[in-house]
């Protein structure tokens, strides 16, 4: 037989709006389901199904105004789970099971309970003085019907904010309902007394404001609680008759009272200042913190800028689509780079980048990111290098070879990598160890039309000049016509990349991570060097290398250029 669902006991409320609609007929619901969401100007409210069934027909719309007793939705098949809402007799109001939510639905009324209201019931209190008098008052946790302990989901203000009356100071979330408490009263707020997650019931002591006169007049209970000190329930009905003070001698106690907007804020005032309130109900609230959503930064499309699951879910589908840039440009907290329109200051045209480029972008980046890069610059006297290596031309042309400085520095590196192990290695991932590679495979860096990639030659060690130019040239050729395997550049322990032949006086090279090393070879020059007698012209190499200051040391990448440049001044050393 068919259940039907009615709005529950939503207190003094005449009616409320259906803001969210959670189920469509045929769906299988059970007595936790939220089938709908209605919204007071205070407070959000999931109605649940309170009993196992299938939808039948649902009898509200979106931005209906239902009170208490409305139909919401028939259900077939339905397994009365709680005595309340499976019987239900039409035209009587299908009581909601017992949750605070219904009960924080309704309106706090001015004389429901402050801390100790027996108090104020008996104590007569004061309306706030004259303007100009800071006054102390303490807002506290207004009627939140049969709720008892509810939690704390935001915390809008803090110590020395100034509010309005109407500005809100915190969010209170039970399992079904979400209710914004506004600061009643304009002022400073001197002190917070909960933070998220705290647990809170009516009368509990939220924060103290510290009035400069201009506090609206409440008959609303309120106690005083010394010197200055008065209290007020928020957000109360507004009560305009001030009652006589108990003290005619103390400074004098007021009452006062949170006026409540007249409809529920607009998107602007949701966004109003620099904390930005979010309008959402406690589904979407729970929603969001469990992906970790911060609601403040989701975009809301529902009514009056309303968060919707839906809108928590496309937030998150963006954040997951935007990684890489993220991972690039605002993962870590870095803020990204804005779009803009370039077409604002003449023609433009958009060029992908090569995969090529791509996915070297994402590489570098992510080395740039994850490694701290120092750089530590040397120059090698080459000039003994160079003249060996005209006088190895012709033979080079025999082999059909050509013989650049860059093999004698991938020799020479590879001497030193063996003298300094440590610039051979990786970190492990908890930066624990060092990984110490007893191999030698050196990379380099190749220019191609499509972009940068970095072949390697293994065991360069174990080879002479002349092998090491041959691998060059292949793997060289093999770049740039986009003939390199995977496994041509894998493996690498260490990189170079030579700009040599295209010039400059020094650069610093990203490093090519797991490698913690990477040398920059730039141009070299004819210099005056001063030999201790006179000048003389020396060729210069200019060296330059990055470094994860994680693994390494300043004071080793010194001692291993230095030891790059004697052995590049006279390559005799390689053989030693
Ligand atoms: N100073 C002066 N001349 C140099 C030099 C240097 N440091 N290095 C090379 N040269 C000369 C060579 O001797 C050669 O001249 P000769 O034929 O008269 O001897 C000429 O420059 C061209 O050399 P090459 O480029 O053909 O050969 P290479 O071994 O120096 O370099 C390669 C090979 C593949 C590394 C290079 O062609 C290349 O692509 N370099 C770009 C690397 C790059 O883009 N790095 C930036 C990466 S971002 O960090």
């Amino acid at each position: 037989m068919a259940q039907e669902v009615r709005i529950p006991d939503i207190g003094d409320i005449d009616e409320v709006e259906v803001i969210e609609i959670c189920v469509a007929v045929g769906d299988e619901v059970g007595p936790d389901d939220a089938l709908i969401v209605i919204e007071s100007d205070k407070a959000s409210m999931e109605v649940p199904a309170g009993m196992t069934g299938t939808i039948a027909s649902v009898a509200v719309a979106l931005g209906d105004q239902v009170a208490e007793g409305a139909l919401v939705v028939t259900l077939e098949g339905a397994a009365a789970e709680s005595a309340t809402a499976a019987e239900a007799p039409a035209p009587a109001p299908t009581q909601a099971p017992a949750t605070p939510a219904a009960a924080s639905v309704q309106e706090p009324a001015p004389e429901a309970g402050t801390a100790e209201p027996e108090e104020s019931a008996a104590a007569p209190t004061q309306a706030i003085p004259a303007a100009g008098a800071a006054t102390e008052v303490e807002v506290r946790v207004p009627d939140i019907g049969e709720a008892s302990n509810v939690e704390v989901i935001e915390v809008a203000v803090s110590a020395g904010a100034e509010v309005t009356a109407d500005d809100l100071l915190v969010v209170v979330e039970s399992d079904k309902a979400s209710m914004e408490i506004p600061a009643g009263q304009a002022g400073t707020v001197s002190a917070v007394h909960v933070s998220v997650g705290s647990e809170v019931e009516e009368g509990t002591l939220l924060a103290t404001i510290s009035a400069s006169g201009g506090a609206t007049e409440s008959a609303a209970s309120s106690k005083p609680v010394g010197g200055e000190t008065v209290a007020v329930q928020a957000p109360g009905a507004q009560e305009a008759a001030p009652v006589e003070s108990a003290g005619a001698a103390a400074p004098a106690p007021a009452q006062v009272s949170a006026p409540a907007p007249a409809s529920p804020p607009s998107p602007a005032e949701v966004e109003d200042g620099d904390a930005k309130r979010v309008y959402a109900s406690p589904a979407v609230r729970r929603l969001a913190r469990e992906l970790g959503v911060a609601l403040a930064a989701v975009s809301g499309t529902g009514n009056r800028g309303r968060i919707l699951k839906d809108d928590v879910k496309s937030h998150v589908k963006a954040t997951m689509t935007s990684a890489p840039a993220a991972a690039s440009g605002s993962g870590a907290g870095i803020p990204p780079i804005p779009a803009v329109d370039f077409s604002r200051f003449g023609a433009v045209e958009i060029e992908p980048l090569s995969r090529i480029r791509a996915a070297g972008a994402q590489n570098l980046h992510r080395s740039w990111l994850n490694l701290p890069h120092v750089s530590q610059f040397e120059e090698a006297d080459v000039t003994e290098l160079e003249a060996f290596r005209k006088t190895l031309k012709e033979e080079a042309t025999r082999r059909e070879l050509k013989i650049t400085p860059l093999a004698f520095i991938i020799k020479a590196c590879c001497y030193a990598l063996q003298a300094f192990p440590t610039f051979n290695a990786s970190l492990d991932p908890e930066i624990k160890n060092f990984v110490l590679k007893q191999y030698y495979h050196i990379g380099f860096a190749v220019d191609t039309e499509d972009g940068l990639v970095v072949p390697v030659i293994r065991d360069a060690d174990k080879m002479g000049v002349w092998d090491l130019s041959a691998a060059i040239a292949e793997l060289a050729e093999k770049a740039r016509t986009g003939s390199l395997g995977l496994s041509d550049m894998q493996g690498g322990s260490f990189s170079i990349s030579s700009l040599g032949n295209i010039g400059g006086t020094g650069f610093t090279p990203i490093i090519n991570a797991p490698e913690v090393a990477i040398l920059g070879v730039s141009r070299l020059v004819t210099k005056p060097i001063w030999n201790g007698s006179e000048f003389e012209p020396r060729q210069m190499l200019p060296l330059s290398l990055s470094y994860d200051h994680r693994a390494i040391n300043g004071a080793e990448a010194g001692r291993f250029m230095a030891m790059l440049a004697e052995l590049l001044a006279d390559i005799r050393r390689l053989a030693l």
